[in-house]
């Protein structure tokens, strides 16, 4: 299945190879072959071919030649008739991507069912749709020969652009930036995380199968230092650079980028907060902090991991939060009775279990979880943890300041809105923050005053592509989203026409 060959070794069974996508076709890496494991049970799932600094310089090279070749020259309808041919394959491909998505993260397929997946096509549709409606400025002005000028602006795609993923939604995240880079006009090449090539690799029977040329879309799989990241982001060929995974590396990226004065987008780590006052609608704003804290095992950006509750309603809603975390069901991600997957791996479980300890020896007060939790024999080499809810630390402990990216928590009660706000607000990242009250002035008032990209009110993850998305602080830099993403992934021209 998807852009992974069966290579039958003498004597062995069969093992699934991901192969690199370059200019249209799937090429074995000259680099090595690392394991892909799943974090269910420890199985593998494919052997990934590692892109050398070679196989990375034929993908640049693919993007920059199908810049000038017959994608440069299609009017903007065109293209975007192209990315709809695009989603509509994805769609039909829905249980290839599905099965690939599982297989990698280990994720509920019922979860990638209902996001990850048809947010993959979603993406394609929704920036088709943008780029055909994009309006650029006009201005008139006067001259001193009374003669006048028209000055207006046109779009132009920006070149090749290098497009580096993480591994939490690995196809919602992929495509949230091929989508706009496509529908602009440029060319990419995509380096997957190490953790999740699949998704990415079978986009590219896709891209050939709706049309699109070769060049436009190239993947190169590997890890980031000394490997497919960095050969990718220090390339000279690149002429843009869109990130999402974690602060640390955005910066060596940045450092990166600076050779040759590339253009960065960054979406980075978050620390998020959820205020939740006594007027709350208490059901639902205990179901959106639940989501907000456990979705995904606790492994999405806009997640919370700090959980300032009024203090007369504090231990009810402790509890009754604590309650739900105790509600979730290990196990085989295709069971639809299975609600909470693993981690992504062990190397993260040992990085979220420390921190259970961490919170622990600060003094912690443990409400639910803590720990490992009980799996069934087959499963017991996976990346299982607890779902987890503290109280009792201080907020300049480091369980309150450092992002975990696990199914964790901290409860903190809170006496005025003011003291809330500026908690809230005592954290170097900005990513986004959910407010739940019935008073909707304290609500709008609340949500301009915490320091974050997106604010939601008495929601949480509900997405209108058209918004702008992004982090302030250490959470990111620039916004993408709507036409926001058109500064990064376009460049204006100003031409000024003497009448
Ligand atoms: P990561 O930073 O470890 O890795 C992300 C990608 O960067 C991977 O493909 C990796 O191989 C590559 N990489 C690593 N070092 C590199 C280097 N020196 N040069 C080039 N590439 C390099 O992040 P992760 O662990 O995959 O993802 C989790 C992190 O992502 C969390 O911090 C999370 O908050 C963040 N994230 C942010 C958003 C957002 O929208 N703000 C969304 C999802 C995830
Ligand atoms: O919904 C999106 O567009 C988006 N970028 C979500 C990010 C989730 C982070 O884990």
């Amino acid at each position: 299945m998807i852009g992974i060959a069966e290579s039958p070794s003498p004597g062995a069974a069969s093992v699934a190879e991901t192969l690199n996508f370059i200019d249209g076709a799937y090429v074995a890496g000259r680099g090595r072959r690392f394991e892909n494991r799943s974090p269910v049970d420890g199985s593998l799932v494919s052997m990934v071919h590692e892109a050398d600094a070679a196989d990375v310089d034929a993908a640049v090279r693919a993007a920059r030649a199908a810049l000038h070749g017959p994608w440069g020259k299609l009017s903007v309808p065109e293209r975007a008739a192209l990315l709809g041919r695009l989603a509509a394959e994805m769609q039909r491909r829905f249980e290839d991507f599905l099965a690939a998505e599982v297989a990698d993260t280990g994720k509920p397929a019922s979860v990638a069912r209902h996001l990850d997946i048809p947010r993959g096509a979603a993406n394609f549709n929704a920036f088709a749709d943008l780029v055909k409606n994009v309006a650029t400025e006009a201005f008139e002005m006067a001259t001193p020969d009374g003669t006048g000028a028209l000055n207006y602006g046109i779009r132009r795609p920006r070149g090749v652009i290098a497009v580096v993923c993480p591994w939490n939604l690995p196809l919602l995240l992929m495509t949230w930036k091929v989508a706009p880079a496509l529908a602009c006009g440029n060319t990419v090449v995509v380096k997957p995380s190490e953790e999740t090539p699949s998704t990415a690799a079978l986009l590219g029977e896709c891209m050939n199968a709706a049309g699109i040329p070769p060049g436009v879309y190239n993947v190169v799989h590997g890890f980031g230092p000394g490997s497919a990241g960095e050969f990718l982001t220090r390339h000279p060929g690149v002429d843009g650079i869109t990130f999402t995974g974690e602060t640390a590396t955005g910066a060596t990226i940045m450092k990166a980028a600076a050779d040759g004065l590339r253009p960065v987008s960054f979406e980075l780590g978050g620390k998020n907060a959820a205020l939740v006052f006594a007027d709350c609608d208490f059901e639902a704003a205990l179901d959106g902090t639940a989501r907000s804290a456990f979705a995904n095992t606790g492994q999405v950006c806009l997640g919370t991991e700090r959980i300032f509750v009024e203090r007369s309603i504090f231990e009810r809603f402790a509890a009754a939060l604590a309650e739900r975390a105790r509600g979730y069901r290990f196990g085989d991600p295709h069971d639809g009775a299975t609600t909470m997957g693993p981690l992504i791996s062990r190397e993260h479980r040992d990085k979220v279990l420390g921190y259970y300890a961490r919170a622990r020896e600060s003094g912690a007060t443990v409400v639910t979880g803590g720990g490992v939790p009980a799996v069934d024999s087959k499963y017991e080499a996976g990346a299982w943890v607890e779902p987890t809810l503290w109280t009792g630390l201080a907020d300049d402990s480091a369980v309150m300041r450092e992002e975990i990216f696990g199914p964790c928590a901290h409860l903190s009660p809170f006496d005025s809105e003011s003291e809330v706000i500026a908690r809230a607000n005592d954290t170097r990242y900005g990513l986004a923050t959910s407010i739940w009250t019935r008073d909707l002035s304290r609500a709008h008032r609340v949500a301009g005053q915490i320091e974050v990209g997106i604010a939601w009110i008495n929601s949480w993850f509900l997405r209108d592509l058209r918004t702008s998305f992004g982090g302030s602080k250490q959470s990111g830099i620039g916004r993408e989203g709507g036409v926001h993403g058109l500064d990064f992934y376009t460049e204006l021209r100003n031409v000024c026409v003497k009448l």
